[in-house]
């Protein structure tokens, strides 16, 4: 076994946090590409999602393989064992974690706190959105987390507006073990071309639809086909009531149509490529506590 070289570094990041403290956001700003699907609402991430940024620093290669995760909450039904089982998994095997956390937060008593036992790996405390904040604020903020937790490093940024992300990243870089690379480099996530098709019409779902409807909403890809000038996609909606069918489709199709045609727009963009997309929606009832249903969605490590 050849002793480790120190001519690459590379490793796994996990990006942890309550819902809505701006993970996703700020996962996309590391990677440079929109892997995350962002919106407002808390629990928009269901999955461990994999960006992998290559690169150069100070002569070294590295390959930094990020995670966003779910936000942390107690489980309300089972798709909510599945989301906590993809934080905990990217937790053990994080060489850095980065625990995100907004201004607004209280270090006290904090949900995430003891979690981050399931990790040896140094945490770097994360405090976003100091947009929204003042120097004062920060200050105290920095020092409740001292006391808290005593994180490796406390660094302020704004996601939203790139600010003093490259201090961030100055952060993890350093941290990073030597190790060869564990993807190959035109790699830019674990997932599959239509987990992405199906997380923007996702996101859609969540930007358009108020109150239980983004939640009871699930979709899947039932056809992905490639053609030289185009790419057929065929979105599966489901929901878990009658009633939430209607709604989604709207008075006469112009919800669903609305939806459809934000969603193309940005799958042209994430595949560069011209898109076909169909659209269904379907009731399947409860699907969010069936197990069976959950594994067929893909919500196992
Ligand atoms: P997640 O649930 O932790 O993944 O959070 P998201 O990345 O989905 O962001 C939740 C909300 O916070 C969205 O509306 C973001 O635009 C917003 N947000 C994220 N980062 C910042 C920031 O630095 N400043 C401000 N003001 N808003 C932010
Ligand atoms: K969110
Ligand atoms: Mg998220």
């Amino acid at each position: 076994k050849p002793i480790a070289l120190r001519d690459f570094r590379a490793g796994f990041v996990s990006i942890i946090g309550k819902p809505n403290v701006g993970k996703s956001t700020l996962m996309n700003v590391l990677v440079g590409e929109k892997m995350s699907i962002i919106t407002s609402k808390a629990q928009t991430t269901r999955h461990r999602i994999m960006g992998i940024l290559n690169g150069k620093h100070e002569d070294i290669p590295f390959q930094l393989v990020y995670s966003d995760t779910p936000g942390v909450v107690k489980p309300a039904y089972k798709l909510h064992d599945s989301m906590m089982t993809f934080v905990k998994g990217s937790l053990e095997d994080a060489d850095v974690v980065l625990f995100v956390t907004e201004v607004g937060e209280k270090a006290a008593e904090h949900e995430v706190i003891p979690l981050l036992q399931r990790t040896n790996a140094p945490i770097i405390l994360v405090l976003n959105k100091i947009d929204l904040s003042n120097e004062e604020e920060l200050k105290r903020k920095t020092e409740e987390w001292e006391k808290e937790i005593q994180p490796a490093a406390i660094i302020p940024i704004s996601a939203l507006l790139n600010a003093n992300v490259q201090t961030l990243f100055d952060a993890i870089i350093t941290r990073l073990p030597f190790h060869p690379p564990y993807f190959d480099e035109d790699e830019l996530t674990d997932k599959p071309e239509r987990f992405f098709a199906s997380e923007i019409v996702r996101e859609k779902i969540f930007l358009n639809y108020r109150q239980e409807i983004p939640y009871s909403s699930e979709v899947v890809i039932s056809e992905f086909k490639e053609r030289d000038d185009m790419i057929v996609i065929r979105a599966e909606i489901l929901v878990e009531r009658k009633s939430q069918k209607g709604i989604i489709i709207g008075e006469k199709g112009a919800m669903l149509k609305k939806i459809g045609s934000e969603a193309r727009k940005d799958m042209e963009d994430f595949f560069g490529k011209k898109v076909f997309l169909e659209q269904h929606v379907k009731v399947e009832p409860d699907w969010r506590s069936k197990e069976n249903k959950l594994r067929q969605f893909g919500y196992e490590e």
